[in-house]
């Protein structure tokens, strides 16, 4: 048995590895599922594992339940589906992986309300699947509504089923990639050939060697200090337990990094996190300013000073970003707080309501939380507010990288190649693999392609778990070799622990030791950086130049001091290393921020030295890669190339003097 400082090895090879748990990896065990039946039939045997951090069933962003599915596209073309996403991201999207996402979503939302997941139907459908054709409550073009507390459990479940639970290795922490000793070639040094991790539970140190794997772990939080303190101290609106270990571990392996200077920054109920959809979708609320005032309207024309308005599709369909600058103008000016006036908006709602829907109303008012946000229940209640008697306050949140919500951070990866069109810098291997080979991506992890949300994350793992069974079938010969010996992995993997194990007798507490820190105060280190240097919170989400030299030294500095992170215990040993993927990660943003002159996301962060959209010279993607030996983070623009034409409705929207979306 393994002990403490001395963690059993276990060695593992299988042909595909999974590593995550949450909506993309369950969307790729399920499809794997016939694949691999395919490949048997044709005389090949392949062997897939899952491996979480976590427990499948609550795992990921959508552990505590959803309220909608923000993307089901029932009636709607996919190509409308592209201008929508394109629009809201502020024109740079890869059109390619988004209507690859778009076209493939609904037969995944089939298949959850096939496994029990209770969608709302329109009065006089309720018995109707929506595949029979029942008519879904939309709140917006995209979304639909849910009952959808237990849908990771049943999403989990789906999972378990097509993998049988002997496949799924829950409570172990993939660490890092590990590249192929033999090359393909020269000019593309990487291939992928396994994954090292360690058990949260048991001391074992896990060592993985595979052909592919679909490397799966969501976005990335707490990289800036968050809003919440002290007794709120963890609550954020994205899963904490996400650290963007996707993100870190790919740039180790050597993939390239997409628009990682995209954040998301999401307008939420202050404190509480709630999520803002169904209240300004659903139940028609209105935002104001401390004045009553509705400052979306004030505010609009102002979207012109920098050529914001280029991008914006009119107020009722403005991009996500630009909601958030409209809103930030009033706090910049002391015209805050921001308040959403949800009384007003149930009392419209109820005008023509029997007292029993009236009762229902309020009901969903509450439950819309329960199911997903509950912390923001714990703060009406705390507060004594009834959302049907008082506002409530909105804020936008720390900002969090991700690429499946409103944001687009993320791998380059190859896309579909089927589109007309589609060049080749879109399409060089298989659909979803990285620039490196082996290591594919899904959902939080695709750069440059927003907006597919939990039924959009789940549909593109399927599609990696489809193109990943394709590459081992074409390379059935392949033998992976991992490019270092495993003891010197494992013995990478415990550094924390021996930090703390040969430093602790040095002072007598472990908190004040000048030859170790906790992940604990090395994540205040690093969350203080972000905030004040890389547009946090507290420069109202502004950086420059010279703000970013400084932290461009601190945070160097700081990844010195992570070969002195240390762990007390396996928790702790937990903690380090997310700590790790949190600054790896941190960096890439930051790097990026200070490649792209140019503000492209107002709302979310701004270059106070170059304030404008510039087109002319940034209406590109900018690319990075990270070289693990050296520390040296490459970036470079890559061109942007649309692939879908303007829609009519778009074209509308965007006739005005300047659009060019
Ligand atoms: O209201 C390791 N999301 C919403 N999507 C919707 O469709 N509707 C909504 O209503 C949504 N809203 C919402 C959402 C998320 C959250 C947190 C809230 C509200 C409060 C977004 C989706 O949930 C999101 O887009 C997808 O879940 C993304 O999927 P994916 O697979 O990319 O990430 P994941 O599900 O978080 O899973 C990550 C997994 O990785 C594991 N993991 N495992 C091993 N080793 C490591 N090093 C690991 N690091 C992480 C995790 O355990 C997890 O299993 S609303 O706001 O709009
Ligand atoms: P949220 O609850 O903010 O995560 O948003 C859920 C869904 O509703 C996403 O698809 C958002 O883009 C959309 N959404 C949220 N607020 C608005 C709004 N004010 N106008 C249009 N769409 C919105």
């Amino acid at each position: 048995m393994g002990e403490f400082g001395n963690p059993d090895i276990v060695e593992e090879e299988v042909d595909i590895l999974i590593i995550g748990g949450g909506m993309a990896a369950c969307g790729a065990a399920f499809e794997c599922g016939p694949w691999i039946e395919q490949a048997k039939a044709a005389g090949q045997e392949i062997k897939v594992k899952l491996v979480d951090k976590a427990a499948l069933d609550r795992s990921g962003a959508v552990a505590q339940g959803l309220s909608a599915i923000n993307t089901y596209l029932g009636e709607n073309d996919p190509a409308d589906y592209v201008r929508y996403v394109r629009g809201d991201l502020m024109g740079i999207t890869r059109e390619d992986l988004v209507y690859d996402v778009g076209r493939h979503v609904d037969d995944s939302v089939w298949n959850f309300e096939k496994w029990g997941l209770p969608i709302w139907k329109q009065e006089g459908d309720e018995g109707k699947s929506l595949k029979e054709g029942g008519k879904p409550v939309r709140t917006g073009r995209w979304q639909i509504m849910i009952n959808g507390e237990s849908y990771k459990w049943i999403v989990a479940e789906a999972a378990k089923r097509a993998l049988g639970t002997e496949n799924i290795q829950e409570h172990v922490f993939i660490v890092k990639l590990i590249n192929d000793k033999n090359n393909p070639n020269r000019n593309n040094p990487n291939r992928i050939a396994g994954a090292a991790g360690f058990s949260v539970r048991e001391d074992k140190v896990y060592v993985y060697r595979f052909k592919a794997c679909l490397l799966v772990c969501g976005g990335a939080v707490n990289v800036f200090r968050p809003r919440s303190v002290g007794e709120g101290l963890g609550r954020a609106w994205y899963p904490v337990w996400n650290a963007g270990s996707t993100y870190a571990m790919a740039a180790e392996a050597g993939a390239e990094l997409t628009l990682m200077e995209n954040r998301f920054v999401p307008n939420r109920f202050k404190d509480g996190y709630g999520p803002v959809g169904a209240w300004f979708l659903l139940f028609k609320a209105q935002s104001q300013n401390a004045f009553g005032e509705d400052y979306q309207q004030a505010n609009y024309d102002t979207l012109k000073d920098h050529g914001y308005d280029a991008y914006s599709v009119g107020l009722a369909k403005m991009g996500t970003c630009l909601r958030n600058h409209l809103m930030l103008k009033e706090l910049r000016e002391g015209r805050g707080p921001i308040f959403i006036d949800t009384p007003a908006a149930m009392a419209k709602l109820a005008e023509n309501m029997t007292p029993e829907q009236i009762e229902h109303l309020e009901a969903e008012a509450w439950e819309d939380f329960l199911d997903m946000t509950i912390a923001q229940c714990g703060v009406w209640a705390s507060e004594n507010i009834e959302p049907d008697k008082t506002m409530s306050e909105l804020m936008p949140t720390e900002p969090y990288l991700l690429g499946s919500h409103a944001g687009c951070a993320g791998l380059w990866v190859s896309g579909p190649g089927d589109l007309p069109g589609t060049p080749d810098h879109y399409h060089w291997g298989y659909n979803r693999m990285s620039t490196v080979k082996g290591l594919f991506t899904a959902g939080d992890g695709v750069g440059a392609s927003g907006h597919k949300f939990s039924s959009g994350s789940f549909t593109e793992g399927r599609i990696a778990a489809k193109s990943m069974v394709k590459y081992v079938m074409d390379n059935h010969d392949l033998t992976p070799e991992l490019d270092r010996p495993v003891a010197d992995i494992v013995e990478e993997i415990y550094q924390p622990v021996r930090n703390f194990l040969e430093n602790r007798d040095y002072t007598t507490s472990v908190d004040v030791n000048p030859n170790v820190i906790t992940p604990k105060n090395f994540q205040s280190r690093l969350q203080k950086i972000m905030d004040e240097y890389v547009a946090g919170v507290s420069t109202l989400y502004q950086t420059n130049a010279a703000m970013l030299r400084i932290a461009e030294r601190k945070l160097e500095m700081l990844r010195e001091d992570a070969a002195r992170l240390c762990a007390r215990d396996r928790h702790e040993l937990l903690r380090a290393w997310e700590n790790f993927h949190r600054i790896l990660t941190g960096m890439a943003h930051m790097k990026h921020i200070q490649f792209r002159e140019e503000t492209r996301y107002p709302g979310y962060y701004y270059r106070a030295d170059y304030m404008k959209i510039d087109d002319d010279n940034w209406k590109c993607f900018t690319n990075s890669t990270y070289d693990r030996k050296t520390g040296q983070w490459t970036l470079k623009k890559v061109q942007w190339v649309g692939l879908v034409s303007k829609g009519d409705a778009e074209a509308e929207a965007m006739g005005r003097p300047g659009a060019k979306v």
